[in-house]
């Protein structure tokens, strides 16, 4: 029996994790006491991870389509061979574009899944490249790309330091924090109270976040109005930071003309907020020695996703706390991960545009609501074959029905998961991936996002199990077979350029040695200094030294501030607080139609503590107690549409329908009802399809002109809906 330390890559916290191993087997998973930063704390999904890694469910070797409809069990080797096959086969005749690749959330845990499937679509030259973002926070992305001329420059509140806090859409002691990567914030957010701060949760229903704290009642989608009624106030009673406006941004006085237009008298109805509190908090903020704005899933998944994210940054800056300690910073990673992403030219915003739609790119991704319209829509491009590498997209994109009969129009589905998923259900093959504790690691899209700068490595804590394999082999695997070779892979050339094999175990070691922090192969020694990230590793970073560090190192106390000039990549080096995109959101929103007739509520969405999207209801553990999917109404609302608390409704918008039992509940505000996403599973998962519901995603509109215009966001939160007894 041994103890293996490893850190849960399930959420962004990534907790450190201790798993004990007897036989090869993982039997037990602890949270790591000795970890750094979540000093012991894990949630119950991070411990049920054991389930996971030993479900009976779980995928184990390849499996192809029979003639009759039935999966059976393959070699590797047939099922790349046919993969290959047919892959080429469409490449003749209709070009790399006729292929396409959806990777869902988890990918993005993985330092080198990523990696590959970037690389390889790339050497295919296919646009066809989609992902959980465009459901998630390709706004965010986007409202960065207008802001700083840079998508991944991304600012995190300094929850150490700061006095107030305006928390808009997030729930972190449910979520434990996004876009931010602070495993005990909890204790952070207390924290700010117990120094005599506050913490202000604006959000439709009075969530676990939101009862802790100051509950900021809100109406779905109307952030952006109250966003640019703060500004108004500020403006309008002088309350901005003119220092901040002029030394670091351009356009504020653009900006101070469109917030004229949105009085908090005149937004009152469409942001929930009464036009005297907007007043308060915004001299608040503007008086607050340090505050910061921050916005997650709530405020990204409505119709005017990018233009709040921006407005969150605009009045974080205005108040004069963009960069600031307490305010909104950007993280500093141990890696030249700005210069990697623009050499690259991984970090693109608008350099095309989809075929379906005319959507902007987001780092090389188009938004997946647009997917099923690409299968269908015939002529040049059109999608033929997709691959699905650790995502559920049947259950996490809008309007899942005509994603599901597009999906069954494909020539080729072929899905790497854990599991065959509800989407994996409808592929001709499906291929088994490893899961995390299987797999070697470090938090590369994370480490800009600690709010305590650190970093970790972890081996894998076992050997895979079955023929599992880890997603860049397989990818390695098929573009071999296809004729591509990885050589044609624009980062991994850049490998050979360093004189390292392009594993991504190299490729990484060479990026932390050359990096900030990097140990410049002995050099550092001879010149000193770790670019303010040493956290005590006096000769410098390398794979070898972090491997020696099981629990990770702390780089520093907080993330530097006083940069963001040098890393804004507009040619002015200034913050763009008035672009024309944005002017346009404004004019848009302005004009916004109120919800059609005959759908009085609006529907949001609900994360739970023991669901992690659609991916661990098979866990008996995490599923103890019965638990079901229920829509959640407020007694008004329950009383006034004939429905009774734990009896079943029928929920239905202008796209679909679905039945749940309802929960009526005071934490929902009158008019908005939560249902939560992921379930409704008819997958290989036996307990999770055991658990019954229904996928919300019905509801959301198909129709890729609902997209939000900037980021093609997904419209998930504030969907029209009426309500009535089942
Ligand atoms: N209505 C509504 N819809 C939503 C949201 C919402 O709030 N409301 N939220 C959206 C958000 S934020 C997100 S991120 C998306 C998620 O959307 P997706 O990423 O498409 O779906 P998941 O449910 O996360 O499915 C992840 C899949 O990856 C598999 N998996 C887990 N680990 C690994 C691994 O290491 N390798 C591989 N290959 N597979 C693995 C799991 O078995 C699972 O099948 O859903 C979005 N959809
Ligand atoms: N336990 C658990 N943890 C998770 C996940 C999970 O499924 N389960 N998923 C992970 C993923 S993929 C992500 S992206 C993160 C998301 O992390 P968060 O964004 O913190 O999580 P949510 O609980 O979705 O919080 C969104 C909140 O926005 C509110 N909301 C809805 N519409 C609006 C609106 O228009 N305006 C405002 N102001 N609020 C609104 C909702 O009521 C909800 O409380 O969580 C991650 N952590
Ligand atoms: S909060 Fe839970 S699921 Fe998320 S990283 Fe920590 S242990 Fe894993
Ligand atoms: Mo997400």
């Amino acid at each position: 029996m041994a103890s293996v330390t490893t850190y849960c890559r399930i959420c962004e916290p990534l907790c450190g994790l201790e798993a004990t191993v007897e036989d090869g087997t993982v039997v037990r998973i602890r949270p790591d006491e000795e970890h750094p930063l979540s000093k012991g704390f894990a949630c119950p999904k991070g411990v049920a991870m054991t389930e996971v890694q030993n479900d009976p469910d779980r995928v184990l070797h390849p499996l192809r389509r029979r003639p009759d409809g039935e999966f059976e069990r393959v070699s590797w080797d047939e099922a790349l061979g046919g993969i290959a096959a047919r892959l080429n086969a469409l490449r003749r005749e209709h070009g790399g574009s006729s292929i396409g690749w959806y990777f869902g959330n988890p990918a993005t845990f993985s330092y080198s899944h990523p990696l590959w499937l970037n690389g390889f679509m790339a050497a295919l030259k296919s646009p066809h490249l989609y992902s959980a973002g465009s459901q998630d926070v390709n706004n965010r992305f986007a409202a960065s790309a207008l802001l700083y001329g840079a998508p991944v420059l991304v600012p995190i509140p300094d929850l150490k330091r700061t006095d107030l806090l305006l928390m808009l859409g997030a729930n972190p002691l449910v979520s434990h924090g996004s876009l931010i990567t602070a495993p005990r914030i909890r204790e952070d957010l207390s924290a700010i109270v117990a120094r005599g701060g506050r913490v202000v949760v604006a959000d439709p229903r009075r969530t676990e976040t939101a009862r802790a704290y100051e509950h900021l009642p809100v109406r779905p989608d109307g952030d952006a109005w109250l966003l640019l009624s703060m500004l108004h106030v500020i403006f309008e009673e002088g309350l901005q930071d003119r220092d901040a406006c002029t030394r670091q941004a351009s356009g504020a006085d653009e900006l101070r003309a469109l917030a004229n237009g949105f009085p908090p008298e005149e937004t009152e109805a469409r942001s929930g907020v009464p036009a005297a509190t907007v007043r308060e908090l915004a001299r608040d903020l503007a008086r607050a020695e340090r505050a910061v704005v921050y916005g997650r899933t709530g405020t990204c998944l409505g119709r005017h996703g990018t233009l709040t994210a921006f407005l969150i940054d605009a009045v974080t800056l205005v108040t004069g706390n963009l960069d600031r300690p307490g305010g909104a910073v950007f993280g500093a990673a141990p890696l030249w991960l700005d210069q990697i992403l623009r050499l690259s030219g991984l970090a693109s915003y608008g350099k095309a545009r989809s075929r379906v739609g005319g959507y902007p790119d987001i780092l090389g991704t188009f938004p997946a609501g647009v997917m099923a319209e690409e299968i269908t829509t015939p002529g040049p491009g059109r999608l033929r074959a997709l691959i699905v590498s650790g995502g559920n997209p049947a259950l996490s994109v809008p309007g899942g029905e005509a994603l599901g009969r597009a999906l069954d129009e494909l020539d080729l589905l072929v899905t790497i998961d854990l599991y065959v998923t509800d989407t994996g259900r409808k592929a001709d093959y499906v291929l088994p991936a490893t899961t995390f504790l299987e797999r070697e690691d470090l938090p590369l899209p994370f480490l800009q996002n600690h709010l305590t700068p650190y970093v970790t490595w972890t081996e894998p804590v076992v050997a895979p199990r079955g023929e599992a394999r880890q997603e860049w082999e397989i990818i390695d695997a098929l573009a071999r077979r296809m004729g591509i070779g990885v050589g044609a892979f624009p980062l991994q050339r850049l490998a050979h350029r360093l004189g390292v094999r392009p594993s991504p175990r190299s490729l990484v070691d060479a990026l932390l040695r050359t990096g900030p922090a990097g140990d410049w192969y002995g050099l550092r020694r001879l010149i000193g200094k770790g670019g303010g990230l040493s956290g005590g590793l006096s000769g410098g970073l390398s794979l070898r030294r972090l491997r020696k560090a099981p629990h990770g190192v702390v780089l520093a106390e907080h993330q530097p501030t006083g940069r963001l000039r040098r890393r804004i990549l507009h040619k002015d080096k200034r913050v763009h607080l008035a672009p024309p995109e944005i002017a346009a959101e404004v004019r848009r929103l302005a004009g916004a139609p109120e919800p059609p007739d005959g759908f009085p509520l609006r529907l949001i969405g609900l994360r739970e503590m023991r669901s992690h999207n659609s991916w661990m209801h098979n866990s008996p553990a995490l599923m103890r107690g019965g638990r079901v999917q229920a829509a959640r109404i407020s007694p008004k609302d329950a009383a006034a549409h004939g429905i009774e608390d734990g009896a079943p409704c029928r929920i239905t918008s202008p796209h679909g329908s679905i039945e749940l039992p309802a929960l009526v509940t005071g934490e929902m505000t009158e008019g908005t009802v939560a249902v939560p996403h992921g379930w409704g599973h008819r997958g290989g998962w036996r307990t999770a399809n055991a658990a019954g519901g229904a996928n919300v995603n019905v509801l959301a509109s198909p129709d890729p002109a609902d997209l939000e215009p900037l980021a093609g966001m997904a419209w998930l939160n504030g969907v029209p809906i009426r309500i009535g007894p089942a």
